[in-house]
């Protein structure tokens, strides 16, 4: 298989996208796909997890550390950057087994052509460290100006973020930012090889927000010449002094090299690939996205700390405010379960660890128990804004529903603490905060019930589902299914008190009446409206779903004044249809086939497919899924390879209006491994087993993985759908 990827030619149109499809990254900082040369306007990031910043009434971003990748060429007075001065050969290309970025420019100067080739990767070894190694090799006795950097002109969405740049340089160069809003230092320094092969002039320039070395020298024809460079980050929330920690570190590395720290970083990335990697035999374009989409993954796990989520679009920037939602525990769980369960708990230790900020957004809308943030930030703040679109006629802000009415995010969390313990039978997260943040959710349902006195039935009104064009509904029967979930969960912690840590099943005891919850619990989890299939066998989406227009997805389409209007809330397109934007029931299904029948399924499949705009990449997996359930695997191909490819190939949402709203696409990501490992490989877990029921693509010989379970690994062969599964 091809590990690698590559972009010929230079075209500004296309910096965003390949920012988004080259990036780097180890889980603590994501760099973009972006070239030495590029700059804030370029979408060049140096994207940090889990530390935010506020200015005025903007919303609360992720911050963006200075970039200390910042160089460009010289030659003979003349700049050589790409977007200034066309190269004669461009490329860039993407290691993505090992996460290493090269380019290869090549211009032609009026005495001759010169060559600049990278390589660069931010370490999975120590996720401080970024390096780079640079080769300039000219045909003529060039004049050479090495202009490199740190940039502290740092592109934001919502900034700047740094009310304040230091600048310090000794025996290597740095900078600190220091926060507006939360006074966090981030620092940057960054040291370079001192064996440099000729003879050398530096020059130290502090221009605006960049500190720059100029290494001058002449060069010899056709000689190579390579530069090593060592970057180290640390912010104020890893340490009490960043900078210091970041200088020390700088210089250190230096001493190992630009060489033995690529050896330990590939060395990492070869340990994570062999729990992660997925073969397919037979179908290279299908293994080749697949494992793409693994290498994102990999590349935005959190394995430096044990308490950290994953954003909705990674550490590819700031949009969608760097904010985790439902897409961690719904759609990418999984991949860290079955891959690396240690970061699976981390992710959901996050969303314990976040509970007082649940509990906080419950009490503000007058409601019991643990409300989750849809867009969550440090603490569980919710940086979803009361207007989250701008409406493209007024320029208006417009008022949207997703944090208040998107009360499935509760159960997400629940479901994903469920799952990690049903897959790695670790109890102890119960202990540890898990079993009061069901008992929360729970209570946070229970106080959302509206009690239909003459059916009995318990409802959940005016809420939105996954589906977001229909705001303010009834009876979503994804919510309603997914609350139901929370109600037994909770009542299975309750009545499992006694195997939870003796201290804290005393504090639990103290803290609430378990009898009386449970009751109340149970009563909520019987009675429970669940929304039931109707003469046709489809299940309404939502009370009154069915007396919708019901028009097509082109139809409403063709009805838009202007691309970018948004088909949602009061005015939008779809609102008063039948067309949504996401897998809705059919994601309920997916999470839970036993519900109904193989026949109900297949015709929700077929209702709702079609009037499905797929206008969210969380989509497609969810329909691939249940498409494999249902014995379609024919149908479900597509969809994979669309979710797969949702970082590879251009066209995906990038702008709205003048907002960048691209990024890379996590939960897609996952989605497509769900698909191929639950979906075409069949894989369920059962009486503490690993069982299979595979369904492989026709063209799909053969299939080999590796999976965790409870505590063990398991390789796993798939060929003429007969799965072999063996502990190792
Ligand atoms: O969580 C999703 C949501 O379901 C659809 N809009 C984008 C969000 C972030 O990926």
């Amino acid at each position: 298989m091809n590990w690698e990827l590559t972009e010929n030619g230079f075209n500004s149109e296309k910096i965003a996208h390949l920012g988004n499809k080259f990036l780097t990254g180890n889980g603590y900082m994501g760099i973009r796909g972006t070239l030495d040369e590029f700059d804030s306007r370029d979408l060049v990031a140096v994207n940090l997890a889990g530390i935010y910043d506020q200015v005025g009434n903007s919303w609360r971003e992720p911050l963006n550390a200075p970039n200390g990748f910042y160089s460009y060429l010289i030659v003979d007075g003349n700049v050589l950057k790409v977007q200034d001065n066309a190269p004669k050969e461009h490329f860039i290309k993407l290691d993505y087994r090992h996460g290493i970025f090269k380019r290869h420019t090549e211009w032609t100067t009026k005495r001759g052509n010169i060559v600049l080739e990278s390589e660069r990767f931010v370490s999975m070894d120590d996720v401080h460290i970024g390096v780079e190694k640079y080769k300039i090799t000219a045909d003529f006795h060039a004049d050479i100006n090495f202009l490199t950097g740190i940039d502290g002109d740092v592109w934001d969405i919502n900034g700047p973020h740094y009310d304040e740049i230091i600048m310090d340089e000794d025996d290597c160069i740095s900078i600190v930012g220091i926060s507006h809003e939360k006074k966090y230092h981030v620092a940057v320094s960054v040291s370079e090889d001192e064996n440099f092969p000729c003879e050398k002039k530096i020059i130290l320039k502090k221009e605006d927000k960049k500190i720059i070395k100029s290494l001058n020298f002449v060069s010899d024809i056709n000689k190579c010449y390579e530069i090593h460079r060592f970057m180290a980050i640390y912010t104020s929330k890893d340490c009490e002094n960043p900078l210091d920690n970041a200088k020390e570190t700088a210089i250190n590395i230096r001493n190992k090299g630009y060489y033995e720290l690529r050896d330990e970083h590939c060395k990492c990335w070869e340990s994570i690939w062999s729990n992660s990697e997925v073969e397919i035999e037979g179908d290279d374009d299908a293994m080749e996205v697949l494992n793409y989409s693994c290498y994102h993954l990999n590349s935005i796990s959190p394995r430096h700390t044990d308490s950290l989520s994953i954003a909705a679009r990674g550490l590819s920037g700031q949009t969608y405010k760097g904010a985790v939602f439902w897409d961690t525990e719904m759609f990418i769980l999984d991949f860290l379960l079955m891959t690396n369960p240690k970061v699976a708990r981390n992710v959901m230790k996050y969303r314990i660890d976040t509970l007082d900020g649940a509990k906080e957004k419950a009490k503000s809308y007058g409601y019991d128990g643990a409300f989750y943030a849809w867009e969550s930030q440090e603490g569980g703040f919710d940086a979803c804004s009361d207007y989250n679109v701008t409406d493209v006629f007024t320029k208006r802000p417009m008022r949207t529903y997703f944090k208040d009415k998107q009360i499935h995010i509760s159960a997400a969390i629940v479901y994903g603490i469920g799952r990690y313990i049903d897959l790695t039978g670790d109890m102890t997260i119960l202990s540890e905060g898990g079993a009061e943040t069901i008992i929360e959710c729970a209570k946070f349902y229970y106080d959302f019930l509206l009690k239909k006195v003459s059916g009995g039935y318990y409802e959940l009104h005016d809420v939105i589902g996954p589906d977001e064009y229909h705001e303010r509904v009834n009876n979503n029967g994804y919510t309603n299914r997914m609350a139901k979930y929370t109600f037994e969960q909770a009542v299975k912690v309750i009545d499992s008190i006694d195997e939870l840590n003796e201290q804290y099943a005393i504090k639990l005891c103290k803290e609430y009446n378990l009898k009386q919850l449970k009751e109340k619990f149970e009563m909520a989890e019987r009675n429970i409206y669940i929304p039931q299939p109707n003469e046709n066998g489809i299940i309404p989406q939502f009370d009154g779903y069915f007396d919708l227009e019901d028009v097509s997805v082109n139809t409403v389409r063709s009805r838009l004044l202007d691309p970018k209007e948004y088909w949602g809330g009061a005015n939008g397109v779809a609102a008063h249809t039948q067309v949504i934007k996401q897998a809705d029931v059919v994601t309920w299904l997916t999470m839970f086939p036993d519900d109904v029948s193989d026949e109900i399924k297949l015709k929700n499949w077929q209702y709702y497919e079609p009037r499905t705009e797929h206008g969210s990449s969380l989509s497609a997996c969810m329909y691939a899924l249940l498409a494999c359930k249902c014995g379609m695997k024919e149908k479900a191909y597509p969809l994979f390879m669309k979710s797969a490819s949702a970082d590879l190939n251009e066209g995906g949402k990038e702008w709205a209006g003048l907002v960048y709203i691209g990024g890379t696409h996590p939960a897609a990501e996952g989605g497509a491994y769900m698909v191929a490992i639950k979906g075409f490989a069949g894989i369920y877990f059962e009486d503490g087993k690993i069982k299979a029921k595979p369904d492989l693509p026709k063209a799909w010989k053969k299939m080999r993985f590796h999976i965790c379970y409870r505590n063990k690994k398991y390789k796993i062969e798939i060929e003429d759908n007969n799965a072999n599964i063996v502990e190792i």
